[in-house]
C-alpha cells in the first residue's frame, strides 16, 4: 500500500517535472501580477481567525516567489494591501503590518541566496514606521540582486498612482519645462511606480472574484487575465504552473506575434 503511494507520488512528481520543462521551452510571462484575495475566507473555512489566513497566505507567498523565480518570471508584483484595506478592524491592520517585518526576517537569508531583489509600490510614508524599515532594509539589502524582482504593492492604488502622474505633468506644463504635444504614453508610464518594470502580461487573482480593484489600471491594459477559484493559502506550485500553461496557450493563438507586438 505504502509502496504503491509512493509510487504515485513519484509518478506526480515526473509529470510535474515534464510540464516545467514544457513550459519552460516556451514564453514565459515577463512580469506576473497577482491579487492574493481569500486569506480570510480560508480561516473561516477551518473556524480560526482572519488572521491565521493572512499568515498561512504569507507561506504561499515563499513559495509562489520562488516558483517564479526558478521559472524565469522577470518580475512578481503582490498585492498586499490596498489603499482600500485601512477600512478595516484596527487589530487586522495591525497584524497585517507586522507580516512583511515577520516574513523579511524568516526569508531574507533565503531571497539573498536565490538573488531575489525585493521593491515595493504605493505610498510607503502612511505605513507605520516598523514596517517601514523592514522593507527599506529588505529593499537595500537585495538592491544589487540580479534574479526575480519581488515587487510588493502596499497601501497602493491605482487611481491615486495615476492622479499622481497627472499632477507633476501638470505642473511640468505650468513651469514651462513640459510641452502638451510631448505628452505621450511613454511620458506617461515614466510617471507610474512601475517606471522600471517589463508591462505585467499576466494577471492572476485568487478566490473566485472577477474585479481588478483597482490594481495596475493602466499597466493591465494587455495583459491575460486568470481569474481562479482557489483560494490564495491554497494556492501553490501546481496552480501557478497550470496558470503559465493556459497563458502560453492564449498566446500561442496569435500565431507569429510575440509578446509586445501582440497588442
Ligand atoms: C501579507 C500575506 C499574503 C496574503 C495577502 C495578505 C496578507 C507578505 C508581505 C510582505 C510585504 C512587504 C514585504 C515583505 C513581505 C505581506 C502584508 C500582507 C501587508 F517587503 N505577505 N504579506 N504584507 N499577507
Amino acid at each position: 500500500m505504502l509502496r504503491k503511494l509512493m509510487r504515485k507520488k513519484t509518478a506526480d512528481i515526473q509529470l510535474l517535472d515534464e510540464r516545467i520543462e514544457a513550459v519552460k521551452n516556451r514564453q514565459i510571462p515577463n512580469h506576473v501580477a497577482i491579487i492574493m484575495d481569500g486569506n480570510g475566507r480560508w480561516a473561516k473555512q477551518r473556524k480560526m481567525p482572519r488572521i491565521a489566513g493572512h499568515h498561512e497566505g504569507m507561506k504561499t507567498v515563499r513559495q509562489i516567489t520562488n516558483f517564479a523565480n526558478a521559472m524565469g518570471v522577470k518580475a512578481l508584483t503582490l498585492y498586499a494591501f490596498s489603499t482600500e484595506n485601512w477600512k478595516r478592524p484596527r487589530m487586522e491592520i495591525d497584524f497585517l503590518m507586522n507580516l512583511p517585518g515577520e516574513f523579511l526576517n524568516t526569508y531574507l537569508p533565503e531571497l539573498m541566496e536565490k538573488g531575489i531583489k525585493v521593491e515595493m509600490i504605493g505610498d510607503m510614508d502612511a505605513l507605520p514606521s516598523h514596517t517601514e524599515k523592514a522593507i527599506k532594509k529588505a529593499m537595500e539589502q537585495t538592491k544589487e540582486n540580479k534574479g526575480l524582482i519581488l515587487n510588493f504593492a502596499m497601501n497602493y492604488g491605482s487611481r491615486v498612482e495615476l492622479v499622481h502622474a497627472m499632477k507633476e505633468m501638470a505642473e511640468e506644463v505650468a513651469s514651462g519645462t513640459l510641452k502638451v504635444e510631448e505628452i505621450d504614453e511613454g511620458l506617461i508610464e515614466s510617471k507610474l511606480m512601475t517606471a522600471h518594470l517589463p508591462e505585467p502580461d499576466l494577471l492572476i487573482r485568487t478566490s473566485g472574484e472577477v474585479r481588478l480593484s483597482n490594481f495596475m489600471l493602466w499597466q493591465l491594459a494587455y495583459a491575460e487575465f486568470i481569474f481562479t477559484d482557489v483560494l490564495w493559502p491554497d494556492y501553490d506550485e501546481d496552480c501557478f504552473l497550470q496558470a503559465i500553461e493556459d497563458f502560453q496557450k492564449r498566446n500561442r493563438r496569435f500565431g507569429s506575434l510575440e509578446g509586445d507586438q501582440k497588442r
